[in-house]
């Protein structure tokens, strides 16, 4: 659906400052916007930005400029306007009426692109229940997209009985997909069980920081990665052996800041496998400049997993393309972010700690990638003493005389 018709899509990025909310981090989230729309398969065109303390309940951005807005759209054979906040219906309405062209929110797109990518018709399944969630109470507003999906939905608007029987099969659909969903959450389930008692391991983090790639050096897989958004949606669990230590390791769909509710909830069965691992891999792209706020999202979505108390080994990736910029020596303004090198950071709470392990590896360049093996068999072994107590032959190497 992305690569055929969106290729040459030329959108433009609308987001709102808010209170508090400094030029840097505005900037990363149009940048992580328009990466999305990339991935989207679109052209980001130009930014539009302006200070707010709320998005206008009538047009998410002032009536100024809306129209300033509109008058670029116009001029610039722009297709569709692509906003960072999740709209209303009425908002998309009323924006599209007077933009006079497609209007997409960040939930729209970052569905669309799951539409893309999804391959098993279980993935499938979970990302279509999104997309009829997403749009049951934006019916009215949303008749342009319902036109241009491709493949199950196709449902035509405007008028208001059309949308009443819209509602309604959107409906029913919802509840079959819910129930197709039920029994493959039970397989699923059941297929776990059966694995036994064997550690299992999760890699988790925000999207793009580098999963599939720990995974594929770690598991012998050969998964897409590639750098674009949730370049992974369906999980791969592998059997992993270090030494002689085997567990298991599973690779999933990536977190990302204001990840849609009901997408998560749709991806339940996907995320029980985090939910049920006895170890996470929390891995950081710490050349992002980004990174603890995608720290902070992750940990609040393992919250909302309730799995924020599982042993955590954070993985600090892509340091081969960690950058700062060294202080002067005559500098005596306060130290920035930017102004930390790599062992700075490392003295920082970065630093391993009781409470959880840490590696700085780079994946790509396979650097320290000996040193993560370690922690996982220290971490691993710990969890499978508790589990094999009278099975620790495995560990004779170790054991005194
Ligand atoms: N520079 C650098 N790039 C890396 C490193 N590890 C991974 N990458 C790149 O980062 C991009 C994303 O890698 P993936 O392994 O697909 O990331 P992911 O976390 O699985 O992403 P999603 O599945 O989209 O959530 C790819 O272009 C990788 O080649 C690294 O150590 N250094
Ligand atoms: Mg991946």
């Amino acid at each position: 659906m992305i690569e055929t018709n969106k290729l040459h899509e030329r959108v433009i990025l609308v987001g709102l400052i808010y209170p508090g909310q400094g030029e840097g981090e505005t900037k990363e989230y149009l940048d992580e916007l328009a990466f999305l729309a990339e991935t989207a398969g679109a052209y980001p065109v130009k930014r539009f930005i302006q200070k707010a303390d709320l998005p206008n309940p009538r047009t998410f951005v002032g009536s100024g400029k809306i129209e300033e807005i509109a008058g670029f759209v116009k001029d610039n054979n722009i297709d569709i306007a692509v906003f960072d906040d999740e709209l209303s219906a009425s908002q998309i309405r009323n924006i599209e009426k007077i933009l006079n062209c497609r209007v997409l929110d960040r939930t729209g797109l970052i569905l669309d692109i799951f539409a893309g990518r999804a391959r098993t018709s279980y993935a499938r399944t979970q990302v279509e229940l999104a997309q009829y969630q997403y749009l049951l109470p934006r019916l009215t507003g949303m008749w342009t997209h319902l036109e241009r999906q491709r493949g199950g939905i196709g449902l035509r608007g405007p008028g208001e009985t059309e949308i009443e029987t819209d509602r309604r099969i959107i409906r029913e659909r919802i509840r079959l997909l819910r129930d197709q969903l039920k029994k493959i959450d039970i397989q699923m389930a059941t297929q776990r069980k059966n694995r036994g008692k064997i550690v299992r391991a999760a890699l988790v983090g925000y999207t793009n920081v580098g999963k599939s790639t720990i995974m594929n050096l770690l598991g012998k897989t050969d998964i897409f990665a590639e750098n674009k958004l949730f370049a992974t949606l369906d999980t791969t669990v592998r059997k992993v052996v270090i030494r002689n230590l085997p567990f298991l390791l599973s690779d999933t769909v990536g977190f990302i800041r204001k990840l849609p509710h009901h997408l998560v909830e749709s991806f339940k069965s996907t995320l029980d496998e985090v939910r049920d691992s006895d170890l996470l891999l929390h891995v950081i792209d710490i050349s992002h400049p980004g990174f603890e706020e995608q720290i902070r999202v992750v940990n609040e979505t393992l919250l909302d997993l309730n799995s924020a108390d599982k042993p955590v080994v954070m993985v600090f990736n892509k340091t081969d393309a960690f950058t700062f910029s060294p202080r002067d020596k005559d500098d005596l303004t306060p130290y920035r972010k930017e102004n930390y090198s790599l062992d700075d950071l490392k003295k920082t709470w970065m630093a391993n700690d009781d409470k959880h392990r840490v590696v700085f590896i780079s994946a790509k360049k396979r650097e320290n990638i000996e040193d993560l093996r370690n922690v996982l068999y220290q971490e691993v072994r710990k969890i499978h003493i508790t589990r094999y107590p009278y099975n620790n032959f495995l560990f004779k190497d170790e054991l005194p005389g």
